[in-house]
């Protein structure tokens, strides 16, 4: 099984229960994520050697954030402690037309006031296979931005692949400083994992001339933007998941591929949603586990998809799903159950 290196930060995530709206809720779910703890429950679920690394307070609320990764068996060894807080996020979940809301309340956390120091990189990298990193790291504070370019230079300099998913979160940053330090940070990656509007808030690119004789319109823009990313920026694949919006809770769920030869769009599940967050990370997660298992792309967007659907049915942000239930999902038709 391959070494996985995801690095960025986890918090508190404070759920209001049910569908309620935060008015009436007097209490809270409480489980923990963020977007690239999340890969890597996925990874180790999928019986990969996944690493997190963070650094979460020197206190009980920081165990807890470990204990929680430690369950699925994600090596907690290059995690730091020390700092002030843990992030918190609040979240209500949305049903039907009401679609969810989330809070933040994770200014100066550990994880956004590290120091580059704090971290042997050239230790975490040693003999690694893959790192991932998503656009959320480099947006919660300037320091976390330093961190991850140091972080991306070591992989680098061991050989590691690198995946980002660009993840826009609007509420961290504007387009401008987005794409001011997301295109300095593409010189890392290999694999490029991101949606139209990621492509656009993140780094700038748009839908150019599309042939809409040749089918569909979104998968026509779609290959056009993977085209002007993969000219720019050399990636060996750029990736997105595709959501056909039924209602807040009923969606289409597929994805497409681009190596810079071949488009490939896969098959559509029709999924109920529990709970949707994670569901880009179980995804990236889902990619990773089928590259690195050997799989054609085509097979590792199968793989990738199918696990994603997945995770649209469990509360919480982690995929607690193993790879039998995706192999089983991947192999009967789109609308089967495990
Ligand atoms: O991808 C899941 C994340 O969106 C969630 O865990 C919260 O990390 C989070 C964020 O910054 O949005």
């Amino acid at each position: 099984m391959a070494k996985v290196i995801t690095m960025g930060e986890i918090m508190l995530r404070l759920s209001t229960p049910g569908f309620q709206r935060f008015i009436q809720a007097d209490s809270f779910d409480v489980c923990y994520g963020g977007g690239e703890a999340n890969v890597a429950v996925s990874l180790a679920n999928y019986g990969h050697d996944a690493y997190f690394v963070t650094k979460v307070p020197n206190n009980p609320i920081g165990e807890s954030a470990i204990a929680a990764l430690r369950k699925f068996n994600v090596n907690c060894d290059h995690i730091v402690k020390g700092g002030d807080r843990l992030g918190i996020y609040f979240l209500e979940t949305g049903a039907s037309m009401r679609a969810s809301t989330v809070v933040y309340d994770r200014a100066n956390s550990a994880i956004a006031e590290a120091d580059p120091s704090d971290f042997d990189f050239d230790k975490i990298f040693e003999g690694a296979d893959w790192f991932h990193f998503t656009g959320i790291t480099p947006a919660i504070s300037d320091k976390a931005a330093v961190l991850t370019e140091e972080a991306l230079k070591a992989a680098k300099r061991n050989n590691v692949t690198v995946s980002v998913d660009l993840n826009y979160r609007k509420k961290l940053w504007s387009t401008e400083k987005a794409q001011r330090i997301m295109t300095n940070l593409m010189q890392y990656v290999d694999v490029c994992i991101g949606n139209e509007e990621d492509a656009e808030k993140v780094l700038g690119f748009k839908p150019g001339n599309t042939d809409v004789t040749s089918g569909d319109l979104e998968l026509a823009g779609y290959q056009d933007i993977f085209k002007q990313m993969i000219n720019k920026f050399n990636f060996k694949y750029v990736v997105s998941s595709l959501r056909e919006s039924y209602s807040a809770s009923d969606n289409g769920w597929s994805a497409c591929i681009y190596d810079g030869n071949e488009f490939y769009h896969s098959k559509k599940y029709n999924i109920r949603i529990v709970d949707r967050v994670g569901g880009g990370d179980s995804f990236a997660a889902g990619l990773i586990c089928g590259l690195l298992d050997g799989k054609s792309m085509k097979d590792a967007l199968e793989y990738a998809v199918a696990a994603s659907a997945l995770k649209h049915t469990i509360p919480g942000d982690f995929n607690m799903v193993s790879r039998a239930e995706v192999e089983t999902l991947v192999g009967g038709d789109a609308s089967g159950r495990v």
